[in-house]
């Protein structure tokens, strides 16, 4: 019997198929002189590598396993900003009219201010963000872990998928497994300061140190659980793999 395959779409798929297709996307990619970038029919093709390749960091990914964490003495100073804009752009938001706004597969859908979320305990610690665009930084962050705030919502954790959306535009979503790890955080603060900064996220951003820094929202606006799959602002753009897992 041929072993089948959970993908996210819902599909079932024999590894063969998956596997000629996976090798016809790289032949193609690297065929010399041949331009094939915009050429829907390699486009899709490597997209399903890239789902395929979710669904096979999904099935290896150790909720139990901890990210590194570090010493005040090994954080990077300054630390570095990214953003799919310049510094200069960051929006600045009134932390006093700020929400962020719970729905989808929860008990208790509905608004939080700051001073609510920063009632809840929290948790600090210091891990390193990586960037795919190849340079990371150690940072400490301080907020509530995200497998508490799900539970104070009932939360169905077992839904598939925390989506998340931003002040800016931003928008990316993460599976359920990696959103109940017991680092990943609503981070409400920045090396020990009183709120983020406006360039590292101001007032909320996610932090969830065992995936890429593009899976860390900042400005968060809200948070939606759900059973189907929406995907981020550079998956969308670039085809970045949406699992993004370290
Ligand atoms: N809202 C928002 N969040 C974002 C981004 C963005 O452009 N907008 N960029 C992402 C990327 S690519 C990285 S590497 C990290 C950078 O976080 P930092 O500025 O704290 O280093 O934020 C991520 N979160
Ligand atoms: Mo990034």
């Amino acid at each position: 019997m041929k072993p089948k395959i959970w993908t996210p779409s819902g599909v079932d798929q024999d590894r063969r198929s998956l596997l000629r297709l996976s090798l016809g996307g790289i032949a193609a990619a690297l065929l010399p002189g041949c331009d094939v970038t915009g050429d829907p029919a390699v486009e899709s093709a490597l997209k399903r590598v890239s789902r395929f390749n979710d669904a096979a960091q999904a099935a290896l990914f150790q909720p139990r396993t901890l990210a590194p964490v570090f010493r005040r003495a090994d954080l990077t100073l300054p630390f570095r900003f990214n953003a799919f804009y310049s510094e200069a752009s960051v929006p600045e938001i009134d932390g006093r009219a700020w929400r962020f706004n719970v729905g989808g597969l929860v008990r208790k859908r509905g608004d939080w201010t700051l001073a609510d979320i920063k009632a809840l305990p929290p948790l600090t610690e210091i891990t390193r963000l990586v960037c795919i665009e190849g340079w990371s930084a150690i940072g400490q962050w301080t907020g509530v872990p995200l497998h508490h705030f799900l539970k104070l919502v009932g939360a169905d954790t077992g839904a598939r998928y925390v989506a998340f959306n931003c002040a800016d535009g931003y928008y990316t979503s993460i599976d359920m497994a990696s959103a109940l790890h017991p680092q990943t955080m609503l981070a409400f603060s920045f090396n020990g300061a009183a709120d983020l900064p406006d360039e590292f996220g101001f007032p909320l951003r996610l932090r969830i140190p065992t995936k890429l820094g593009f899976k860390n929202p900042k400005h968060l606006t809200g948070l939606t659980v759900s059973n189907s799959f929406t995907s981020g602002y550079w998956e969308d753009l670039h085809g970045y793999n949406w699992f993004a897992g370290l």
